[in-house]
């Protein structure tokens, strides 16, 4: 049977002095950095949802990609879709990918179609995987896409389409569970409001807490071993997310008792739309104890919304996979490219342009997160500017040994402090100087 991708051959490692854009200049999966693999220490995923199920379409304008799998219907479409991403998957040489239900599945009037149409998917689904051996880095449900989740999935003010969400949650997470994932994300897309004249805001937030322990208590329940994660993002489709950004998550978390059970997924492009950059998300989530997996993408600085484009900023990439790898990297979660192509790049060619170069940036900026962290410039600093705070009044202080009156105290009969460089340009220069 001839394959969409027929015409491509496997991409391989050719190094820096190859002109072929249809290799690999830096992604090198068995080079060992830090006592592991590249792969290991990326782990990457492609997404089905922007490379196979989208066919360029957007709001002002219908799809542009012509991929036949979108011109067909039902189970055929789904398993013609199967058959051109595993064959994408066999040539780039991504380990992992990650779905929606809906992505893979033939589209579903009903809850009964729903599930019925799932299920069938399942079996020719873990058959490929087997077949090429890409793995499933996480699933997850489209509960934002339908119109019955206008309002909302589990923050609907319907109950019924919390019903319907928790069927969606249950099917896919039984699925992931089956197929091997390493993971299930929540990205709440509509669980958030367009005006707040018309939302019981904290009834909602209740309901979305209620709703994750129900998640979380079906996991355990079915033996999934997988990690879960919320990925924020702040605003788009609605005005306002309520997992907004990783510190909310972490209060949200704690709020309603889900701490140690859901970490997050973050994406750079919702980290920039949030007014956070994408390494302050990384070193937030690090801070709380709860990074988990990234979506790697890049929104466009002029435009102001999530263009989810694949990554190419080196300096952005090095920074953030410093902080990812010197936090300790990715257990369960990994590098999951949630980037689509342009609506002009029509090609086959294309799809792997964009993967292969974001493959590649990555692999650049692990080399160079690498020896940053075997150099330890930035740790070392850190260090020093902080290492008052080991002993003497700090220490105390931080031990709970000293009150507002002793500190006060000790001010009266110190001398008085000196302000100290914070070196910035220096740094700046010293990440410039690793590019
Ligand atoms: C949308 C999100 C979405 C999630 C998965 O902005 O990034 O693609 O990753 O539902
Ligand atoms: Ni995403
Ligand atoms: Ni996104």
């Amino acid at each position: 049977m001839s394959g969409y991708f027929d015409h491509i051959d496997t991409i391989k490692y050719e190094g820096q002095s190859s002109d072929n854009p249809l290799a690999f200049r830096h992604y090198k999966a068995d080079e060992m950095l830090l006592g592991k693999t590249m792969a290991e220490h990326l782990r990457v995923a492609v997404c089905y949802w922007h490379t196979f199920a989208w066919d360029g379409n957007d709001i002002f304008g219908d799809g542009s990609f012509g991929r036949p799998w979108n011109a067909m219907d039902g189970q055929q479409a789904a398993e013609a879709k199967l058959d051109a991403a595993f064959e994408f998957f066999g040539k780039l040489g991504n380990p992992f990918f990650c779905f929606h239900d809906v992505d893979v599945m033939a589209p579903a009037a009903t809850a009964k179609e729903h599930v019925n149409n799932l299920h069938a998917i399942l079996d020719p689904l873990e058959a490929k995987m087997e077949e090429h051996g890409t793995k499933l880095l996480w699933g997850t449900a489209n509960m934002f896409s339908h119109p019955r989740y206008i309002a909302g999935a589990s923050t609907n003010p319907d109950p019924a389409v919390a019903a319907f969400a928790a069927l969606q949650v249950k099917h896919a997470m039984e699925a992931t569970h089956r197929l091997g994932g390493d993971g299930y994300v929540f990205w709440g897309g509509r669980e958030g409001y367009d005006t707040i004249l018309n939302t019981d805001l904290k009834r909602e937030m209740d309901q979305l807490g209620r709703f994750l322990n129900m998640a979380v208590e079906h996991k355990h329940k079915i033996g999934f071993k997988g990690a879960l994660f919320i990925e924020p993002k702040p605003h788009e489709p609605t005005k306002h997310q309520y997992d907004r950004d990783v510190g909310t998550v972490y209060g949200f978390l704690q709020k309603y008792g889900l701490e140690g059970e859901i970490g997050v997924n973050i994406e750079p492009n919702h980290a920039t739309l949030s007014g956070n950059s994408f390494e302050h998300e990384v070193q937030m989530a690090n801070a709380f104890g709860i990074f988990g997996s990234i979506d790697f993408n890049r929104g466009d600085p002029q435009n102001g919304w999530d263009t989810d484009q694949f990554p190419n900023d080196l300096r952005e990439i090095t920074t953030a996979l410093y902080y990812i790898v010197k936090g300790g990297g990715f257990t369960k979660g990994g590098s999951n490219f949630d980037a689509k192509v342009r609506r002009q790049s029509i090609t086959a060619e294309d799809l792997f342009h964009g993967h292969i170069g974001a493959m590649d940036l990555l692999a650049r900026g692990l080399k160079n997160a690498a020896r940053m962290i075997e150099d330890d410039y930035l740790q070392d600093n850190i260090d020093k500017r902080y290492a008052g705070w080991d002993s003497g009044m700090g220490a105390k202080m931080m031990a709970g040994e000293a009150s507002l009156d002793d500190m006060a105290a000790h001010a009266m009969n110190a001398p008085a402090p000196k302000p100290v460089s914070g070196l910035q340009e220096r740094l700046e220069n010293y990440i410039t100087d690793q590019l």
